[in-house]
Parts: structure tokens; sequence; C-alpha cells
């Protein structure tokens, strides 16, 4: 047995509160090392007179990337308090595993040998906002979604769509368009929008802002911004802001300040800044998002800053009624920061949804004290490695997609932001090299998977563009312009997790198979009355599949994309696949 690559820790993703009364417990061992492995679990309390009082339960695998094996099982603990252990098997060698390591037996009388979930309360549970497990997002860029109104056009607004985007051209996106396409985005089927920045800025982008307390004129008035909030609501829409406060805009009154007074000015603490004067060439010499002179970092540590700064964030909350804040390189924030601000949020609304951009593993946020999600771009590269860019194949996406489940808790995954691309990457289509149907089946993947899924906007209508700022067009509203072929399979796609709950979170995600030479995928999400059985062809060849054993005696299937139903004998189910085709079969148990 490869003892080195077991590994258990409580708490994070290896034991969590899943709800009121049920722990998840994980265990990882190297892959195909283990043959079985079960939890040995009691509660500390529980002896007689032959010692500790213990339960075994076989664990089951959740799932295995290209190194481990990771090994699943869930108790409730009558009395909410756990010691538990593991019994791992591997050929004719069986080996007893706690926290103060390995052992040949499970002791009786050594309670510390075991590992300690000691009380299993509610407010240590991690719990995200309930509406966020069935929203689909819909990211909007306000610059360049729709002109609704030129009576705020900034200076030098460009005809829309008549060139290029750039890092400093404008084409006069605003809210008074967002609401005038308010019935685009009903019939498409979203259930949220996400708008990057919107307060006082000097560029099209917005991230670095003059006034946090303002809304950039060119997008509209407070009037405007309240009537936009309200229609989607009405039209059953979520609203998710954008707050940067890692750092603030070089003209924000408080930099400006330390620009004229240097070390005399009131605001000097409220920046990290390293020498007086303050210099901006050939770097800073003051701290900033990346070495962006425009872009000074605040000082979130400083009270005078985290004061302002939560109160902004409560102005909007609480005044505008908003649903959700995105955080801006939230990962270069301290964590005390993040642990205030969510307090504070939750109290004005408990079920706002608080969302970090951090594009690494952010297991450090998301242990229910500071943030309910992060945009999970994990997800996002491996599904582009394989779909988009064939830079894997189906074996790889397996492990890399049973990885990225495995790096947080089930309940996390459940509202995890699931995105394809944002105003910080290329869009699909151009990263598929224009392979239609490359996307179709991307976005297939994604908006069947678990999570919370957000489409950028504009690729529902097989929009182009490169990196930053190109893949920040202004979006094309000419029908004739619009791959409606594309825009029809998303609005299908979307309908169906509507119509399936399993095809957003009611439903346990498992892969079936992973075939690199045909390059298919099978996955399936289960629960209790229904399992919904997804394959995919990521291939220019047909292929005619077989679905592993189901253990299931005769049933019938239904194809959801085409609403027919067929019986079946579970031992020799098979299906054909035209060339990047998917199917969806729901069966009822
Ligand atoms: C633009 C160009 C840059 C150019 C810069 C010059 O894109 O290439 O150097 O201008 O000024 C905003 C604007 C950008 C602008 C940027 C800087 O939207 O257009 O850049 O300001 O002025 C990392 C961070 C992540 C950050 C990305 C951009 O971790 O937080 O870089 N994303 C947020 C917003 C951006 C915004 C800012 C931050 C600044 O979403 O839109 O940019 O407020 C890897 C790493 C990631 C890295 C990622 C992208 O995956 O793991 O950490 O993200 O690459 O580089």
């Amino acid at each position: 047995m490869n003892k080195e690559a077991v590994y258990h820790r409580p708490k994070d993703q290896y034991a969590y509160i899943y709800d009121a009364e049920t722990l998840h417990i994980l265990l990882r061992t190297k892959r195909g090392d283990a043959h079985s492995v079960d939890l040995i679990y009691g509660d500390p309390y529980e002896w007689d007179v032959s010692g500790w009082i213990s339960s075994i339960v076989p664990m089951q695998i959740s799932g295995r990337d290209e190194l481990f094996d990771y090994w699943f099982t869930e108790v409730k603990p009558p009395y909410r308090r756990l010691r538990y252990g593991f019994k791992i098997a591997s050929g004719d060698e069986t080996i007893f595993y706690g926290e103060k390591g390995f052992n040949d037996t499970a002791p009786k009388d050594d309670i510390g040998f075991y590992f300690a979930f000691p009380f299993l309360h509610e407010n240590d549970a991690f719990t995200p906002p309930e509406w966020v497990r069935n929203t689909v997002w819909y990211q909007i860029f306000p610059e360049r979604f729709a002109n609704g109104s030129d009576r705020n056009n900034p200076k030098d607004t460009l005809p829309w769509g008549s060139a290029e985007p750039t890092a400093t051209n404008f084409f006069g996106g605003d809210f008074e368009g967002i609401i005038q396409r308010i019935d685009y985005l009903v019939e498409l089927g979203i259930t949220g929008i996400y708008l990057t920045p919107i307060f006082k800025a000097h560029s099209n982008h917005k991230y670095d802002t003059i006034d946090y307390m303002e809304i950039d004129p060119q997008f509209g008035d407070t009037e405007t911004f309240k009537r936009l909030i309200d229609t989607c609501h009405k039209h059953g829409i979520k609203v998710m802001l954008d707050a940067v406060f890692n750092h603030s805009g070089y003209f924000f009154e408080p930099f400006q300040n330390v620009l004229k007074h240097g070390e005399n000015s009131r605001y000097k603490n409220w920046f990290h800044l390293h020498e007086f004067p303050i210099k901006t060439k050939p770097r800073p010499n003051y701290d900033a998002f990346g070495f962006v002179k425009t872009m000074p970092k605040l000082n979130t540590q400083n009270p005078e800053v985290k004061d302002y700064l939560l109160k902004v964030g409560a102005y909007w909350l609480r005044e505008f009624n908003i649903d959700g804040w995105r955080l801006d390189v939230a990962n270069e924030i301290d964590h005390q920061f993040w642990r205030e601000f969510r307090t504070e949020m939750k109290k004005i609304k408990r079920d706002v949804y608080i969302l970090g951009e951090i594009w690494h593993d952010a297991i450090p946020w998301l242990s229910g004290d500071q943030f309910d999600a992060v945009m999970n771009y994990p997800f996002t590269n491996a599904a582009l490695n394989f779909f988009a860019k064939d830079e894997i194949n189906a074996e790889q996406f397996c492990n890399a997609i049973s990885h990225v489940c495995h790096m947080y808790p089930r309940n996390v995954n459940e509202v995890a932001f699931n995105l394809l691309g944002s105003h910080d990457t290329a869009r699909i289509l151009t990263t598929a090299k224009d392979n239609r149907e490359k996307v179709k089946l991307l976005t297939a993947f994604q908006l069947s998977f678990i999570g919370t899924p957000c489409i950028y906007y504009g690729d529902e209508i097989g929009m182009a563009g490169g990196d930053d700022p190109d893949c920040r067009k202004c979006m094309i509203w000419d029908r004739q312009h619009q791959d409606i072929n594309m825009l029809n399979h998303v609005k299908k796609l979307i309908s169906l997790r509507k119509t399936y709950p399993i095809f957003a979170n009611n439903g346990i995600f498992s892969f079936l198979s992973a075939d690199k030479e045909t390059n298919h995928i099978i996955y399936k999400k289960e629960n209790e009355k229904e399992i919904l059985i997804v394959i995919m062809n990521n291939s220019n060849n047909s292929l005619n599949i077989a679905i592993p054993e189901l253990n299931l005696k005769d049933l019938m299937i239904r194809d959801i994309c085409n609403e027919k139903e067929f019986a079946a004998h579970a031992e020799n189910l098979s299906i054909s696949l035209k060339p990047y085709e998917f199917k969806f079969l729901l069966i009822n148990k």
C-alpha cells in the first residue's frame, strides 16, 4: 500500500458539515491502490468494558483524478460528535489510519488515535444562499451591451460596433440599454446578471474607481439604476455588482490628496506607500494592482479604509436591493476584511451572494466565514482544454474535472460560479477556433454540470473575440449577424436546466467512463428518483457507445433532447452518436 498518498485532515474538503445533521467524510488514496476503504466511527464518549464503541461502514469512490482515488461517505452522528478513522485494504494488506498515523489494528482504548470532528454546529456550516443553486448567470460589460440613450454618451463615443474595442475607446453602453433589452434576457432564460463595475471611474472598464458612491454618469443616474434593478427583479432576474476593493483609481480623492500633500496627507495610510515623494515611473513606489500606477492598492487593514469600504458595500446592498457582490482581485485582500465584509452584508441581506474572483485553489476563503463561492476558473480551464482546444483527451478531462470536484466540499461545488469565459479571457468561439459544434458541446457540458453557470454576453450568439480588450466588442443586436442556431441551443439547454432539476444540483455528479481513443465521455447525475446519463462525443467521428452497466432492470429511457422514450435492457444499452453530438438520457428509477 502506498501510505504516502493516503491523506485525510478534518474540516476543509475532507470532513465538513453538509447540513444540520450530516457530515461528509472523504479519504484520499493513490489511484487504484486500495480496493476497499471503511469508515470506523463513533461518539467519543461512548465506551463499555471492551473500550470505545464504534461502528464500521464501507466508503464509496466518489471520483478519481490522475493520481488519486477519493473515497466518500456521509454520517449523521446522533449526538453531533464524532471520532473516526479508516480501515484501508490494498491487496492482502489491511491497515488502519487515524490522526496518529497508521496502525495494524483499530485501537479500542486510544481515542486519540482517531480523527476528531468535535461538534456539528450549524453556524459552522457553509451556508450559501439557496437561490444560487438554481440560477443561470449572464455577465454584462455595461459599456458594451447596449446603448439605450445618447444623452449620457461620454466624449468621443463611437457609433455602436463601428470599431474594434481598445483599452480606451467608448461606445456608450448604459443601463437604459440593458432595460430596453430585458425581454431578450428573459427569453434567453437567464435568472441572474453580473455587471462589471458601474461606479464613477476614468476607464471604459471602470476598475479604476474615482468615486465608490456615485454611479458613472455614462451608465445613467441612480433613478435609472433603480429602474434597472426593479425591472430585473420584476422579471425574476437577480443582480450582482462588482466590488473593486483591492485598489482604487488614480483620481480617487484620497489618492489625489496623497499626491498633493505627500507625507502630510491624512490619507497616507489608506494606501501602501513605500516612500515619498510618490513616483509612478519606472514603476510606482507604492503597491498597486500588478504594477498599474492608476490602480493604487488600498490598505484594507486600516480601520478607516475598512470602515469606508464596508459602508460602500452596505450602501448599494441596502439602498438598491442588489442580490450579490463579485469581489475583484479578492485573493489579494486580507481575510479579516472579508470576514467582516460577510458579517456586515449578511446582516443587511441574509441571502446575498458573495462571489470572490480567485483563479486558483480558494479553499481558505470557502469555509463559510468569507465567500459563498469563487469564479471557478479551474473548471473553465479543464472544459476549454478538452472541448475547445483539444489540448487534453477524454481521460485527462475526466481526471481534471474529478480533481476540481474534490478541491472543495460538495455544498461549495453546488454554488460554484462555473464560467466558460469573461471580460478577462478570449471568447469561447475564438478559443475553439470557430468550431461551433465544439462550442455547442462545451455549453452543453457547462449547463448540465453542477454549480451555477454563467454565460458571458454574446457567447450565446456566437460572438468571437481574442484576449482583453478584443473580448469586449459591442453586443451584436442585428439578427442577421447573430448565430441563431447557437442562440436556440443555449436557450434549449437553459430551459432543460429549469425543467429538470437534476440538470442543476439535484443529483450527485460522477463520471461513468471516458475513452481517450474515441474521445467520448459519459457522466451521470443521480438522486433518489432518477438518473441523468450524459454522453458526449468530442470527436468528428460517429460512434456507437455501450453504456456501462447501470445495474438496473429493464428501463424506460427518455432522450430529453428529442423527448423520445424507449425501452432498453440495462446490460446491452448502446447509443449511436454523430460527430460532436451529445445525448441526455433520463431514467426514472
Ligand atoms: C489591461 C490589459 C492588460 C494591460 C493593462 C494595462 O488587459 O494586459 O497590462 O490593461 O493597464 C482591469 C481591466 C483590464 C486591465 C487591468 C489593468 O479590465 O483591461 O488590463 O484592469 O489595468 C489576474 C488577477 C485578476 C484580474 C486579472 C486581470 O488575479 O484579479 O489578472 N482580474 C480583475 C478584473 C479585471 C481588472 C482587474 C482585475 C483590475 O476581472 O478585469 O482588469 O481591477 C492567470 C492568473 C490570474 C490572472 C489571470 C489573468 O490565470 O492565475 O491571477 O488574473 O491569469 O491575467
